[in-house]
């Protein structure tokens, strides 16, 4: 297991240099967020990249993520340029040597919350999804915007696509990406590029959208659609952990089991009644998720890929990009290590 950080880039506050100081820590997570997405990003862009990590002592280990056009999710007649540019992406990155990307088939919101610096008893702030808070959000008009949604809509163009999903059912998103992977897997397969979709966050349809990457049933489908060492997972704990019919443990034993999770999002949430949640501090006592178990599904599987802890509460003070600021998700990393570097002990001791 390589233990990773995601950085945003040079504009990211939490900067490589401090990210090196975080004992264990060695792979970055990262992207190229200048480039409009649906174009094919350059092999320069992504050398430039990766030059930057490495002179700072870190290797570029995943990206996270080359995105997915609504086009592509919507199925329309556009999408074959698209998905050869995405196809180009692929051809570029690997070209730099980079094995694994991570990506999502959400349609048009990522991750969601309903408030971004929700005071903990402790003292700290967190992201938390309350769901009579988002039943009540309006994604159009509101304003709450959020680090994982596309800051490049006008009211009007998100407005034109939440209304072209209406045509869209669940059957028609599995089709959509069906003809994704068919087209994506290929490239990804012939220059061995592990392909990792993130589970929908949270797993269930918000905003009258259809989502998909929500369970076990699920995920079983969608390696199915393509059935190759290529077309896998990145296993994000708290975003399918949102749910309780979901067991994280059982989930990493079986995909893990059959080498189809490229990339472990680590991280812990709490639960609380109908739907919603907080995202407490990586420690299992703090949340509703057994991270030690978790971790020892990894290990018993032989996991051997890039893992992160995610989504950091605001403690001591800081400020900073809700979920991604230094110190919490720093606390997370060293934990995530602690439990491994037990759980290896303990097996060699027999
Ligand atoms: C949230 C992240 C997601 C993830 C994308 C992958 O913090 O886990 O934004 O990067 O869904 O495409």
């Amino acid at each position: 297991m390589e233990m990773t950080f995601r950085w945003y880039g040079k504009d990211d506050p939490v900067t490589l240099e401090k990210i090196r100081q975080i004992p264990g820590v060695t792979g970055i997570v990262s992207a190229i967020y200048d480039i409009p997405v649906g174009e094919a990003w350059s092999r320069e862009k992504i050398a430039e990249l990766k030059k930057t990590v490495e002179d700072a002592g870190l290797r570029l280990s995943v990206i996270e993520s080359v995105p997915v056009h609504e086009d592509i999710k919507l199925g329309k007649p556009s999408r074959d340029r698209l998905i050869e540019n995405y196809c180009q992406t692929l051809r570029n990155l690997a070209a730099e040597d980079i094995r694994v990307v991570c990506y999502n088939f959400m349609p048009v919101f990522d991750w969601t919350r309903s408030e971004l610096d929700h005071p903990l008893p402790d003292g700290s702030n967190a992201l938390v999804y309350f769901a009579e808070q988002v039943d009540k959000m309006d994604p159009i008009n509101g304003e709450l915007s959020l680090p994982g949604w596309d800051a490049s809509y006008t009211k009007e163009s998100l407005k034109e696509v939440m209304d072209a999903y209406k045509e869209i059912t669940e059957e028609d998103l599995w089709n959509n990406l069906k003809y994704f992977l068919e087209r994506v897997i290929k490239v990804a397969e012939e220059v061995q590029v592990k392909m990792a979709i993130h589970p929908d966050d949270p797993p269930w349809p918000i905003f009258g959208l259809p989502r998909i990457i929500t369970n076990m049933e699920n995920l079983e489908r969608f390696l199915k659609l393509v059935d190759s060492p290529y077309n896998g997972l990145t296993l994000c704990s708290g975003s399918l952990g949102a749910s309780a019919d979901n067991d994280i443990v059982e989930m990493v034993r079986r995909f893990g089991g059959m080498g189809r999770i490229h990339f472990a999002h680590c991280r812990n949430i709490l639960l609380r009644e109908g739907d919603s949640f907080e995202e407490s501090a990586h420690l299992s006592e703090k949340g509703s998720l057994d991270m030690y178990e978790i971790m020892k599904a990894y290990h018993d599987v032989g996991f051997d890929g890039p893992c992160r802890p995610d989504h950091g509460r605001m403690i001591w003070g800081e400020q900073g990009r809700p979920g991604y600021g230094l110190y919490d998700r720093a606390l997370g990393a060293v934990y995530l290590n602690g439990l491994w570097e037990a759980i290896e002990k303990n097996e060699a001791k027999g």
